[in-house]
């Protein structure tokens, strides 16, 4: 038995991941790597199809937290200018675009900590009528308190957001203001209330392989993984504590989406914020690597992203598809968390 075959069978016995475990896989050869990453996907997924989100900002700037990466923090000095809660109308016509443009989840971000109880009002509302124009929906509000979950669940929400951003080693150099053990706890509130989970990280902060090989380690271990894992390489903003930080090799890059796949085989793993600054050809490598979803329009949430026309181009190119739209009625995935964001039906 060769030494990687070795390595995931252990993980696959014992049924957890251990960082150094992990570590091994980045370590392989890269085409050894890639071959192995590309052979699970296929056992999982159609390698053609492509899951396209669409990211909206409805609340921008002001937060309270320090993520050393954020423009939007109130602690660090950005060109960013604050702006209040969007209105449900202009949600609405932002999805109905998005929608247009041949997304099919419209993802929600708000600059909070957690959303507070009059917050959430106004999201419930989003929700509903995103969710009826045919849309899956996604929203990530930070933090969330005891029965607020429920609430969004019960609202009909897709996918909650919330990523662990780095290791649990590195996490204290990115952020001060909320634990790593506060993340762990809001993906379990959401998981316990039927919502599918988003959750994955950032790349790029400094942080050594061992860090991106513990932070996936963490998420594969979650039972069940997040049904999608976004990976983003940091974009740097000036006037952040992270911006100046040596940029991360795009092979690196590329090598945290293998083992993302490897170690998540049923997960969507998203190639996140970031893509705009990689070629053409390094996307590429990524989708052959087990990337299956994108953002997908000329905005991440306060920074720009590759234009959705050469989104559309680069996936004509390579012969890739767009996964249709799998929206269940909130009755039918009561007591989830059951996978089935898995299932796959191509437009
Ligand atoms: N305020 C909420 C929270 O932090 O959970 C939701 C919005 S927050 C902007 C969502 C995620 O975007 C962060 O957890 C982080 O992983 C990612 N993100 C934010 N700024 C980023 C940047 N400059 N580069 C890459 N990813 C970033
Ligand atoms: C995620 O993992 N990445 C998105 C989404 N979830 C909310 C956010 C990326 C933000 C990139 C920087 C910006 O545009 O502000
Ligand atoms: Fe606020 Fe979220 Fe940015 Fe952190 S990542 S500063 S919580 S908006």
């Amino acid at each position: 038995m060769s030494d990687e075959t070795a390595v995931q069978e252990a993980a696959t016995e014992q049924g957890a991941w251990r960082a150094e475990q992990v570590e091994a896989l980045f370590a392989l050869p890269f085409n050894d790597l890639l071959y192995r990453a590309q052979t699970v996907h296929r056992a999982h997924f159609d390698p053609n199809a492509m899951q396209l989100s669409t990211l909206l900002s409805i609340k921008t700037g002001g937060c309270s937290e320090d993520c050393k990466y954020c423009s939007q923090s109130a602690h660090h000095d950005t060109a960013l200018e604050a702006e209040p809660l969007l209105d449900v109308a202009r949600v609405v016509e932002a999805a109905q675009a998005a929608k247009a443009s041949g997304a099919t989840r419209f993802c929600m971000g708000a600059a909070w900590r957690g959303p507070k109880a009059r917050d959430l009002q106004p999201v419930l509302d989003m929700v509903r009528a995103v969710r009826a124009l045919g849309l899956e929906t996604c929203v990530t509000l930070g933090l969330l308190q005891d029965g607020q979950a429920e609430a969004l669940a019960q609202a009909g929400l897709d996918y909650y957001n919330h990523n662990l951003d780095t290791s649990p080693e590195f996490y204290g150099e990115v952020v001060s203001t909320r634990s790593f053990d506060d993340r762990l706890d809001t993906l379990a509130k959401v998981r316990a209330a039927g919502i599918r989970v988003c959750s994955g990280g950032i790349v790029g902060m400094g942080e050594a392989r061992a860090d991106r090989a513990s932070l996936l380690a963490v998420l594969a271990n979650l039972a069940p993984p997040p049904e999608s894992v976004p990976i983003n390489m940091l974009v740097q903003v000036e006037g952040t504590p992270l911006s100046g930080s040596e940029p991360l090799d795009p092979l690196e890059f590329i090598r945290t989406i293998a083992v993302a796949r490897i170690v998540m085989p049923e997960s969507y793993v998203r190639l996140s914020a970031g893509r705009a600054a990689l070629p053409e050809a390094a996307q590429a490598l990524c989708f052959f690597a087990g990337a299956n979803s994108i953002f997908y329009g000329e905005r991440l949430l306060t920074t720009d992203n590759q234009e959705a026309e050469r989104d559309r181009m680069l996936l004509e190119k390579l012969g890739m598809h767009v996964l249709a739209v799998h929206q269940e009625a909130p009755a039918a995935r009561e007591g989830a968390g059951c996978g089935c964001g898995t299932r796959l039906e191509s437009a």
